[in-house]
């Protein structure tokens, strides 16, 4: 793989000038397993690439314990695989050591608030299971400094984090819009958001969603306005390594499964009783008719453990989301209006 080399030794040149988060293993040449799934079984453990910790999404909890969105992904993945959600190892990754840690195989998947892009999907040798929150990029002021739109923006200081589209998006953005700014790079999301609430940059940008946590994990957050526009496309979606197409449905059907199970109105709490459904997809799904899970190289009951650990997906997303103030919008399935959330049949 060419391409990724050249990117491995860009990703090991930034490390060597002290732009990276270490990759543990990485210097030992860590070789990736071409099978996902047999490893990870071989391992008894799932290792789930998350944020360093993002207020809805990936976040350890007081007592230590990884909650969010993007954790409960991890969570699903797990119990499809294992029948228990807790057999996950949480790697913490920045922006910019993400796609290395994926690749070199330190981490077996990437839940972690990450744009599907044709780049990553290609030359980084990535693959992307299911887009599982439907994103765009906005900007961040401080309430006080009086701007109501980022067409205001002109000649300010903007704070992003390298290695994102957010910073290309700003690039293309500023260029189109013949506007000047001064951007202010800082890899790790703690420091750019204290260089943000200290004053160093008028305004932060990133995804919305990014914005809603940070906002929502200040101790005002009505000192905070997220300015109305949206500069970008960001499908997030969950990242695993390309060529390895069994781990890949494994992944992309536990979203598809989250999303049915709404669409079926299958709780965590009614759950038990949909296993009498007598609807047939719904027992194709939970495994009392026909071999799905099987066909997917898992437990035939495998739904069953997913939706018993984490729930549907609006239960996903009222969990963490809800909280913060993030509203389903596009998120919201297709069979309500603007909705993208959408699987394909379980037959
Ligand atoms: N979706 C964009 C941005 C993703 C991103 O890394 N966003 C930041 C700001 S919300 C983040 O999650 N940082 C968490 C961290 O560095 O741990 C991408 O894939 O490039």
């Amino acid at each position: 793989m060419p391409h990724f080399g050249l990117f491995l030794k860009r990703a090991l040149g930034m490390a060597a000038l002290g732009l990276t988060l270490a990759v543990p293993g990485l210097a030992q040449a860590q070789q990736a397993p071409a099978n996902t799934l047999d490893a990870v079984r071989a391992r008894g453990q799932l290792i789930c690439g998350v944020n360093t910790g993002l207020a809805g999404f990936a976040q350890p909890d007081s007592q230590g314990v990884w909650r969010g969105f993007d954790v409960d992904y991890c969570r699903a993945i797990s119990a499809a695989i294992f029948g228990d959600p807790n057999k996950v190892r949480y790697v913490p990754t920045t922006a910019q050591v993400r796609f290395t840690a994926l690749q070199s195989g330190e981490v077996d998947v990437l839940a972690r608030n990450t744009t599907w892009t044709l780049s990553r999907d290609t030359a980084l040798g990535l693959d992307f299971a299911a887009t599982n929150f439907y994103d765009g990029q906005g900007f961040m002021v401080k309430t006080a400094l009086g701007v109501k739109s980022a067409k205001e923006l002109e000649g300010a200081t903007i704070c992003v984090q390298p290695g994102t589209t957010t910073e290309q998006n700003l690039s293309d953005w500023a260029r189109a819009n013949r506007i000047r700014f001064t951007p202010v790079v800082i890899e790790r999301l703690e420091e750019l958001v204290a260089a943000f609430v200290a004053g160093r940059c008028d305004a932060y940008t990133t995804d919305v969603s990014g914005l809603a946590a940070t906002r929502s994990a200040q101790p005002k957050p009505d000192d905070y306005l997220i300015l109305p526009e949206v500069i970008s496309k960001e499908p997030l979606a969950v990242g695993v390594r390309q060529g390895d197409a069994r781990f890949a449905d494994i992944v992309r059907w536990t979203h598809y499964l989250l999303l049915s199970a709404e669409e079926f109105g299958i709780t965590q709490a009614n759950l038990d009783r949909m296993a009498n459904d007598p609807r047939p997809e719904v027992q194709r799904m939970l495994g009392k008719n026909g071999e799905l899970g099987k066909m997917l190289g898992l437990d035939n009951l495998w739904a069953v453990n997913v939706l018993k650990a984490v729930g549907n997906y609006g239960e996903v997303f009222d969990r963490s989301l809800k909280p913060i103030g993030i509203q389903r919008g596009p998120n919201a399935l297709w069979t309500t209006t603007g909705g993208l959330q959408y699987s394909p049949p379980f037959r």
